[in-house]
């Protein structure tokens, strides 16, 4: 009785406080990615809370054809964890739930945030626990959020606990003269690295629970090899049935993250419009790139406007993290092909035989 009151006494200031800001409130309800909730891209209105809820899920997922299985730490379920969007000058206000049905402690700590650990000192929850951070949002970008907890971050971090917040400028994105940009449509990729042990025999080992993989993993992280590298959690998630769509004349903003390794995006027979390549907006978009670089740590966004339909293939340009390792998603294009930016003039035939040779150097310098 007696520990219950110090504890209810000790809870009342923090709830006082909770409503110390005289603010409207906001309720958003998180959506997994590649989706991002539904929200403004400019706002006349004033800063305001904003509530999250994110519920921290240990599960077994399969990240590969191949069904090899691997203990996953999530954010909500998914790796990597919902964008959260906000504007700048409005507060977030993030309820951090860890069911007890979990084993592990987690906690997150918010690039976008300041102080404590960006949020990780004051978030660290135990099985059944929950916590309630509120924090401001000063600087507009994509930033990553992660677990970190004492001992154990790295592991977190490769096992899906990682995400991103969008602070928006308040009258919204813009190009280096100040002309306002907007977007149709915006997906947002996590890409993860994984480290899955493997036994004598070169076969992916599987574990009872998280907490007995984590000697085996420790040690394959440190060789700094990944087995996999994916977006959106698998192998294939974001490919074939699974692509993003868009139409042609569309603007979609795409947004990459890496919360523990350098990346290269590069959208196969498209480019990069406007690219934030560090992610944060009061620094002007480089234009027309066609592969941009996420440090390991970040976020970063780009506009781009399809121009012709098809299947566009986006990838981490170390081409063999794409193709052998996983990291590559789809985007399917639907509308008029545009004559001009591309014709094929005469499709592949036999060569005629009157040019044969030709093309020949040896030829030429006869
Ligand atoms: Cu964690």
């Amino acid at each position: 009785m007696g520990a219950a009151v110090a504890a209810l006494m000790m809870a009342a200031p923090a709830a006082r406080a909770a409503d110390d800001l005289k603010l409207p409130r906001q309720k958003v309800e998180l959506v997994a990615p590649p989706s991002v909730h539904a929200h403004e891209q400019a706002t006349k209105a004033g800063p305001k809370i904003v509530e999250f809820k994110l519920t921290i899920r240990e599960k077994e997922v399969v990240i590969d054809d191949a069904g090899t299985k691997f203990h996953a730490m999530t954010f909500d379920g998914s790796m990597p964890g919902p964008m959260m969007v906000v504007h700048e000058g409005d507060y977030m206000e993030l309820t951090l739930v860890n069911p007890a049905t979990n084993s592990m402690p987690h906690n997150i700590d918010l690039h976008s945030a300041t102080g404590a650990l960006g949020g990780g000192a004051l978030t660290h929850v135990n099985p059944g626990e929950q916590v309630v951070l509120r924090w401001k949002a000063t600087r507009p970008g994509v930033f990553v959020y992660h677990c970190a907890p004492e001992g154990m971050i790295p592991w977190h971090v490769v096992s899906g606990m990682h995400g991103t917040v969008m602070v928006l400028p308040r009258d919204g994105l813009k190009d280096a003269e100040g002309k306002a940009l907007r977007y149709d449509k915006i997906f947002y990729i996590g890409e993860n690295d994984l480290y899955v042990p493997k036994d004598a025999n070169g076969k992916y080992k599987t574990y009872e629970t998280v907490g007995e993989s984590y000697a085996d993993t420790t040690e394959v992280m440190r060789k700094l090899i990944p087995t996999h590298v994916v977006f959106n959690g698998r192998v294939g998630s974001l490919t074939g049935k699974n692509a993003m769509t868009a139409k042609v004349g569309e603007t979609v903003m795409l947004v990459h993250s890496q919360a523990n390794r350098d990346t290269r995006p590069h959208l196969i027979g498209g480019h990069g419009d406007y690219v934030w390549e560090a992610g944060k907006f009061n620094n002007p978009p480089q234009k027309d790139l066609e592969t941009w670089f996420i440090r390991g740590g970040s976020a970063g966004a780009a506009l781009y406007t399809f121009r012709e339909p098809g299947i566009y293939a986006y990838v981490n340009h170390n081409l063999i993290e794409a193709v052998e390792l996983g990291a590559s998603a789809h985007i399917k294009v639907e509308g008029k092909w545009n004559d001009d930016l591309m014709k094929q003039v005469t499709p592949p035939g036999p060569i005629p035989l009157d040019k044969v040779g030709a093309a020949d150097p040896v030829a030429v310098t006869r």
